[in-house]
């Protein structure tokens, strides 16, 4: 095998991305058929009623009482802090999209990031309880790479401090407790459906709650704050939905069930593929289902696999494979929050690890069989070429 890096022809023509959308053609014929209503209707925005629709059926699959569409889940984290009235600090893992520490900054709340447990990525209650101080107003519990966070303690907590428990949930569409898709915990718990996501709307997001009072504010919040004509009696956005979105949702709700079943069988083909490589650790997910498997995430232990991770990130965006480092470099390694932090220095040892090793492959495939085999080959190729690599690597620096 002729590596790229070593001028050979990239394993891939046809580039990989992770984070594809999947827009399958009945999803296409039905999104047709519902913009045309929405043209005919000449009603395209402003709570009209295919978001209308949209929500009920969000509402019900979640099995929680309020739904309220939003422009995308970073707006949505936004509205709930706003309608939540939150001052002072908010306990949040550095280890997420920094859309969710963005969201404290944008309401001026000071971002205190706790480490992560390594079983799962996400938040660690022992963390939250250890940074919880007199200003302290509310946690952000983030659900990654189709695993939810822990709900119950993180709940438990909070509700024996006073404190709010918000759900960033970008990640968590098609994930499932029992038969129901996850949602309604914490106060409120944001979804997303951008493009790159499980189920996607083009840009979007939902916030979902059983909390009337929470759910009314949102829904006036993102509407400039009107109360009614001519009455605006809160400092609201512009963060609604549009009908075009709400029609993409409406089109590929039927398809939840094929996508899981899909995500399903390249998982399975991921884990075959990989199974003999040494030091390529694949993310555990919990027993009998649950998790959407949106992402394909593993850990590479440069050690035993021979290459650091970002060297093998080198050498398969040479090969026209577009793998991610979700979510290197953690949001207190980004200058924003350094430059915020000033004498303060975040000791997030399990963060800083995840952020090293981490790499996600591309689940949306076209050939799943085939591609997947052809990544497997690959990394065998790229393993055994490791002497090599290092060579060329100590004698080409990334840039
Ligand atoms: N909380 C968490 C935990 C999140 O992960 C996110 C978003 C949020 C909150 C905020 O949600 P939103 O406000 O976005 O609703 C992407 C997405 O833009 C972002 O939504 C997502 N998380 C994050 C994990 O991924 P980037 O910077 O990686 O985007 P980009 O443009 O580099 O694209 C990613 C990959 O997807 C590439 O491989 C190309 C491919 N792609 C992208 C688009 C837009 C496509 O194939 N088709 C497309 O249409 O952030």
């Amino acid at each position: 095998m002729e590596l790229a890096v070593f001028s050979g022809r990239p394993a891939f023509e046809k580039p990989l991305y992770v984070g594809q959308p999947a827009i399958e053609p009945q999803v296409r014929e039905r999104f047709h058929a519902l913009m045309e209503e929405a043209f005919e209707r000449r009603y395209l925005t402003n709570d009209g009623p295919l978001v209308q629709r949209f929500e009920a059926e969000i509402a019900r699959l979640h099995g929680v009482e309020h739904c309220a569409l939003v422009a995308n889940a970073t707006l949505g984290l936004i509205l709930v802090m706003e309608a939540l009235e939150l001052t002072g600090q908010v306990i949040l893992p550095s280890f997420t999209f920094v859309a969710t520490a963005h969201a404290c900054l944008w309401k001026k709340l000071e971002p205190v990031f706790g480490d992560i447990r390594r079983s799962d990525f996400t938040l660690d209650p022992d963390q939250v309880e250890a940074l919880i101080t007199p200003e302290t107003r509310a946690v952000i519990g983030v659900h990654l790479f189709g695993r939810q966070c822990r709900v119950e303690r993180l709940t438990e907590i909070c509700d024996r401090s006073g404190l709010k428990l918000i759900l960033d949930a970008a990640h968590a569409f098609g994930c499932t407790t029992g038969r129901r898709l996850e949602g309604g915990g914490g106060a409120a718990e944001v979804l997303s459906f951008h493009a790159t996501k499980f189920f996607t709307t083009f840009e979007g997001g939902a916030v979902l709650t059983n909390d009337p009072e929470l759910d009314t504010r949102i829904r006036l919040l993102r509407n400039f704050g009107f109360v009614g004509h001519g009455r605006v009696d809160f400092l609201g956005m512009n963060a609604k939905m549009s009908e075009a979105s709400a029609a993409m949702g409406l089109a590929s709700l039927p398809e939840i069930e094929a996508r899981l079943e899909e995500k399903r069988m390249i998982h399975g083909l991921y884990r075959k593929e990989f199974s003999g490589l040494e030091g390529l650790e694949l993310q555990v997910l919990p027993k009998g289902g649950g998790s959407n498997r949106h992402y394909l995430v593993a850990l590479v232990d440069e050690d035993r696999f021979g290459l650091s991770r970002d060297l093998l990130y080198r050498v398969l965006w040479a090969e026209n494979c577009f793998i991610r480092r979700y979510f290197y470099p953690g949001c207190h390694n980004s200058a924003v929050y350094r430059q915020l932090a000033g004498a303060r220095t975040w000791e997030l040892p399990v963060t800083d690890e995840i952020c090293r090793k981490i790499i996600c492959f591309p689940t949306n495939l076209t050939e799943p069989e085939k591609e997947v085999r052809k990544i497997g080959e690959l990394l065998a190729g790229i393993q055994a070429n490791r002497r090599e690599i290092n060579r060329w690597a100590s004698l080409n620096p990334a840039r």
